[in-house]
Formats: structure tokens, C-alpha cells, sequence
């Protein structure tokens, strides 16, 4: 074990940045590069990675403090034997040093001559295809020499590039989206007159989070930020005050950042705040400005839910707390869960199969093959049912596309996986064309992949109908939440010998409970019941199946 202090790496010309946010407490072990802390200038937010991996013994920080290179942010502990004295160490650079070179190389190229100036990205360190996540600025625009021109994004530090000389903007050459390296044209200015070209400012100082990208945006040039981001909600000019990890969330989301009011310090907009906006938006206690636009004259239902704010509670009055952040697909599924809980009208019915039949066959055909060290499982017979359930209910595997049903004509069948990170639905695709040894097969490879983190978005696209299986942990019913734009789920729990009456006599029978979840738009009670009475069919008698 060695006690080690991780110091802030060189960030170039910056004195001193404003800790903006703290994303390890005390107890925590970490991996190397993981981000340690948020910094914030007034042209770039970036997070100061660990150089090492190990346990977090003390932090040297708190939020508001100023640091600088070589500051001590975190004591880390790590499990190196070799040092047993505190040695220090400064966090890999690389993450963090970009921003500070690119405000301070982009002026420094200024050119004080008039006429058309091509401008480029400045050195950004060891980054490469960052991504342009804003426009700041338009042709026809006047621009200040500093003034920010596009932000991009990295995973770690997001960073405004600015102009290194005043004039006119003639073509702004970066999309949104676009991927941008050391050296790519990015703007053509027409400079000013010899006289008016400012000379280029030094590296912009750091701010306090106070003057934090709300004020990267010059005054005089305050609408011409992105159209999206100029509502009324939102002071105009001013760029949401949010760490790059936030902004990644909200446009994840599409939650429109300038229209929030964030309750971090100084106004910084945190992630709980994108979460409970979307609530609110979810819960049409709140309209984005993007809604109220598009919403008819004279507004719409006028019934929205009007709902209380949610309880703020000091629960450490009452006893210890820990506050652990929630993981990235908590964060993600939270906020599409409760987009489909709060805007589907859904029905949840229950209802049993008798499945002692088919428990038998499935036993018997995993001795048959216990050499080929594939094991049937009841959800790939469950995933084949659905199939004919659904061939033969083709509304349940349909999508509403405004006023229209979207029939598909492919049955791709998404079974939810828990995972320590949190929920995922991998998708079995085409899974009328498989048999249930070749699905039970991909069912394992792919919850394999959930588990160890490595699903790709194709592995979780695509998917026409869910099945949440809660058959292997236990519980009777419970009511799933649709999985949109599906119109549909089955939960299923864990199967039990149940009595059943069979016109003589009760008959211990291996029934397995069954919770289906539908949109009232799209299915009405009766087609569920129907549903899942043929479910019920197929998999009391599988050769059902075939017909
Ligand atoms: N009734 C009784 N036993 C069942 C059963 C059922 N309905 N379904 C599975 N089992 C048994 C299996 O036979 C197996 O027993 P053996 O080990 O003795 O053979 C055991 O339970 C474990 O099954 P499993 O979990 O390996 O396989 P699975 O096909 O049931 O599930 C998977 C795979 C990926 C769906 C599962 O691991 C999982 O993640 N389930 C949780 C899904 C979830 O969280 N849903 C909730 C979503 S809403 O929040």
C-alpha cells in the first residue's frame, strides 16, 4: 500500500480555476484515469482525472476552492507496495490541459492584416476527433478577437475555440457533430482594418464559476448563440453553466440546457436538475420551448398535472446518509422509464400458464444435451411464444407513429438484463427464424456481454416486443413498464406448483404467472386478455407453436 497525493497536471496558462465539482468522496476506489474533480475557467470546464487507481483517503478540495497546477486535489491509497512514504502525483495532463491550450494558442496566432483569415483549430493537446457540440456564432456575424466561435466536447473537458482575430465571419466551415483534429479550417474571418484588429489577448484568465461559460459570450453578439438555445427561459446570450458530463446527459436527452435553472453553486446546472426537468416535461407540468412553439394556438389541454415540487429532505438530520451518484444507465433508463410511465396509458393484466409440461421437455432436453453446454431456458421458449402471440396479435407489435400504427413485420424480441450498472434490454433479433437452442445460445452470449458492460447499441436496438423475466429471482406479478415506442411487455415471475382444478379433482400443476403491460392507444383489455389466454395456450401445449 502507498499513500499518494494526485496534484492538478498543467493546465496551461490558467492561475487558477474554481473547483466546480467533486465526483469521489472519501471511501471511494477509483481506476486510473477516472475523473477525480471538475474544473471550470471561463472558457472551459474539464474533469482532472486520477493517475492512479486505488481508494480515496482524503480530498484536498472543496467545491469553490481554487487550484492550480500542482495543487493537491485527492490522497489516494493504492495498492503499489513499493512507496511507503506520501509521494505526489500529478494527473495525467492529457485530459485536462486541452481547453487551457486552446484558448491560449488560438490568439497568440493572431494576424493583424485585413482580408479573409483562415482560422484553424489551435493545438488541443493529445485529443482527437472532438466533437462540435455548439455554434456559437454565424456568418454575417461580427466577431471579436476571443470571442468563442463553436465549443467541442470531449469526454472529459469541453472547450470553446476562440477566434484569434476580430472582423466579420464569412463561413463558419463546422456542423454540428462534426469531428474536429489540430489544424482542420474551421472559420474564414474577414479582419478588420489594420486599426480596429485587437491585439491578441492573453490566455483568458480563469474565472470564478460565477463568470463561468455564462460569460464566454460576449455581450454584444448575444443571440447569435444556437436558435435552440435562445428561449425566454433562459437569460439570452448566456451559455448554460454545466460540467461537460451534464451537458453529454442533457443532450442524451434532448433536454434543452439554456431553459434550466440550475441549483448547483453559483446557478451551475447539475444532472439531478435535467432529471427533474424531464420529469416535469414527462409530467406536462412544464413545456419546452420547442413544445410551446409547436403547441396550437390558444394552448393546449390546459390539464396538466400540476404537480408539487419534488420533497426536498435534509436526511441527514434524521440519521447517516452516503450519497452515491447514480450510474450512467440509471441516469439514461430513469429518464426514458419515466417518459413512458408518465405519457403511456398502461394496463397491466395478470394471468397464469400452465407450464409443467413444458418445464418437463426443457429438463429433458437440457439432459439430452448437457455436452453441447448450451441450457435452454424457459425465457427462449417464453421469447418463441411471444413470437406466435404476437403473430397472431399484430397490434402488440406495433409502434404508434402519431396518428398512425406502424405494423412491423419483423419480430425482434428484447429481454431485460440486470446488470450491477443497472437495466439494459438486449434484443434477440429475428427471433421467429431461430429455434430455442440458437436463442437460448444468443440469449447467454448477450447477457453475458450486459454483464461485463460491453453491449453495443446494435445489441439493444430494434426491439418489437419486451420480456422482463423475474422467473429465476422470485415474486408472483408485478407491472412492468412498456418499453417505448413498444406497445408492450411481459413480466414474468417464478413459476409454482399450484393446485389446479380440473373439473374432478385438484392437480398439483407447474403454473407460471404472467404480467402483461399494454397501451390503451393501441390495445384494448379484451385483445390483451386474448393474448395472453393464447400465450397461455402455446405454452401449456408447445406444439401450438406450429400451427
Ligand atoms: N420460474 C422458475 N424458475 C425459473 C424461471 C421461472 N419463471 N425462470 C428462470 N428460472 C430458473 C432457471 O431455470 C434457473 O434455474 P437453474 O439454475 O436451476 O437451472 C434460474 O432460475 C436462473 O435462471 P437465469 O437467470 O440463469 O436465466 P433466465 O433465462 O431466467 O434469465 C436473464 C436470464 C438475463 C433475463 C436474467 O439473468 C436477468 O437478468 N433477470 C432479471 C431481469 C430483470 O431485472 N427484470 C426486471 C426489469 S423491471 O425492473
Amino acid at each position: 500500500m502507498a499513500l499518494i497525493q494526485i496534484q492538478v497536471p498543467d493546465i496551461g496558462d490558467f492561475d487558477e480555476v474554481g473547483v466546480i465539482e467533486l465526483l469521489v468522496k472519501p471511501g471511494d476506489s477509483v481506476a486510473a484515469e477516472q475523473s477525480l474533480i471538475t474544473v471550470e475557467s471561463d472558457k472551459a470546464s474539464m474533469e482532472i482525472p486520477s493517475s492512479h487507481a486505488g481508494i480515496v483517503k482524503a480530498l484536498a478540495v472543496k467545491i469553490g476552492d481554487k487550484v492550480k497546477q500542482g495543487s493537491v486535489i485527492v490522497e489516494l491509497e493504492t495498492a503499489d507496495a513499493a512507496a511507503s512514504e506520501p509521494k505526489t502525483t500529478q494527473a495525467p495532463a492529457a485530459k485536462s490541459s486541452a481547453a487551457t491550450e486552446i484558448a491560449a494558442t488560438a490568439p497568440a496566432a493572431a494576424p493583424a492584416a485585413a482580408g479573409p483569415i483562415e482560422v484553424r483549430v489551435p493545438d488541443i493537446g493529445d485529443f482527437k476527433d472532438v466533437a462540435v457540440i455548439e455554434l456559437l456564432v454565424k456568418p454575417g456575424d461580427n466577431i471579436r478577437v476571443e470571442q468563442s466561435l463553436f465549443t467541442v466536447e470531449s469526454d472529459k473537458a469541453s472547450m470553446e475555440i476562440p477566434s484569434p482575430v476580430a472582423g466579420v465571419l464569412k463561413e463558419l466551415k463546422v456542423q454540428l457533430g462534426d469531428k474536429v483534429n489540430v489544424g482542420d479550417l474551421v472559420a474564414v474571418i474577414e479582419g478588420a482594418a489594420p486599426a480596429a484588429v485587437a491585439a491578441p489577448a492573453a490566455a483568458p484568465a480563469a474565472a470564478a464559476p460565477a463568470a463561468a461559460p455564462a460569460a464566454a459570450v460576449p455581450a454584444a453578439a448575444p443571440a447569435q448563440a444556437v436558435p435552440a438555445h435562445n428561449p425566454t427561459a433562459a437569460p439570452s446570450g448566456q451559455l448554460p453553466h454545466a460540467s461537460p458530463s451534464v451537458r453529454k446527459f442533457a443532450r442524451e436527452l434532448g433536454v434543452p440546457l439554456p431553459e434550466l435553472k440550475g441549483t448547483g453553486p453559483k446557478g451551475r446546472i447539475t444532472a439531478e436538475d435535467v432529471q427533474s426537468f424531464t420529469r416535469a416535461v414527462m409530467a406536462g407540468a412544464v413545456q419546452t420551448q420547442a413544445q410551446a412553439a409547436k403547441a396550437p394556438a390558444g394552448g393546449g389541454s390546459g390539464v396538466g398535472l400540476d404537480l408539487l415540487p419534488w420533497p426536498k429532505v435534509d436526511f441527514a438530520k434524521f440519521g447517516p446518509i452516503e450519497r452515491k451518484e447514480l450510474s450512467r444507465i440509471k441516469k439514461i433508463s430513469g429518464a426514458n422509464l419515466t417518459r413512458n410511465a408518465v405519457v403511456i396509458p398502461a394496463v397491466t393484466n395478470h394471468d397464469d400458464a400452465d407450464i409443467t409440461d413444458l418445464e418437463a421437455f426443457r429438463v429433458a432436453t437440457n439432459k439430452e444435451n448437457e455436452k453441447s453446454g448450451v441450457k435452454v431456458t424457459m425465457l427462449a421458449f417464453l421469447i418463441k411464444a411471444c413470437v406466435a402471440a404476437l403473430k397472431k396479435f399484430p397490434e402488440f407489435n406495433s409502434s404508434l407513429d402519431g396518428d398512425a400504427l406502424v405494423y412491423k413485420q419483423y419480430w425482434h424480441i428484447g429481454f431485460a438484463a440486470d446488470t450491477p450498472n443497472g437495466l439494459v434490454v438486449p434484443v434477440i433479433k429475428d427471433a421467429d427464424k431461430k429455434g430455442v437452442l440458437q436463442i437460448s445460445q444468443e440469449m447467454g452470449e448477450l447477457a453475458k456481454k450486459a454483464r461485463d458492460g460491453k453491449l453495443g447499441p446494435a445489441d439493444m436496438s430494434g426491439a418489437t416486443f419486451t420480456i422482463s423475466s423475474l422467473g429465476g429471482i422470485g415474486g408472483r406479478y408485478f407491472t412492468p413498464i412498456i418499453n417505448a415506442p413498444e406497445v408492450a411487455i411481459l413480466g414474468v415471475c417464478r413459476s409454482n406448483i399450484e393446485p389446479v382444478w380440473d373439473g374432478k379433482a385438484f392437480q398439483p400443476r407447474l403454473m407460471l404467472p404472467l404480467s402483461l403491460t399494454w397501451d390503451h392507444r393501441v390495445i384494448d383489455g379484451a385483445a390483451a386478455a386474448r393474448f395472453n389466454a393464447y400465450l397461455g395456450q402455446i405454452l401449456a401445449d408447445f406444439r401450438r407453436v406450429l400451427l
